[in-house]
């Protein structure tokens, strides 16, 4: 009878403690997956955004602004040779290499979805792209 107890008794804390584990994973869900920035709550008068890469890939992957807005983008580039370009509004930083930084402005003055990508070699087709959202 005693066995048993104790077998309940482990049961529940191994219940409690997978229970605990999940809540903590759910609320570190949404930092892990922060490949958002949105500053359309922003009153700014301009807005500032900073955009870096992991390799081939761009983070956030999706950037959300007001139309209208005056962004100055900084692309940090930690490592290779990249740019960051996006046709609609004529905005691209130059090419450079790891552990560099460029900051450029331009206004978002068009709504609607576009492509920022990376214009080195074949980087866009692998990948090196992002959907730069403009609500009107
Ligand atoms: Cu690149």
């Amino acid at each position: 009878m005693q066995v048993y107890n104790i077998y309940l008794a482990t049961m529940k804390t191994i219940r409690i403690v997978v229970i605990s584990l999940l809540f903590v994973l759910l609320a570190a869900l949404p930092a892990i997956a922060q490949e958002v920035i949105d500053v359309t709550d922003s009153s700014a008068s301009v807005k500032e955004i900073t955009v870096e890469n992991d390799g081939l890939s761009f983070i956030p992957e999706e950037i959300r602004v007001n139309e209208g807005d005056r962004i100055r983008l900084t692309f940090r580039n930690t490592g290779g040779f990249h740019d960051w370009v996006i046709d609609e509004f004529d905005a691209a930083t130059s090419q450079y290499s790891g552990g560099t930084s460029e900051t450029i402005e331009f206004v978002a003055d068009e709504a609607g979805e576009f492509e920022f990508y990376c214009s080195v070699g074949n980087h866009r087709a692998r990948g090196m792209w992002g959907t730069f959202i403009v609500e009107g």
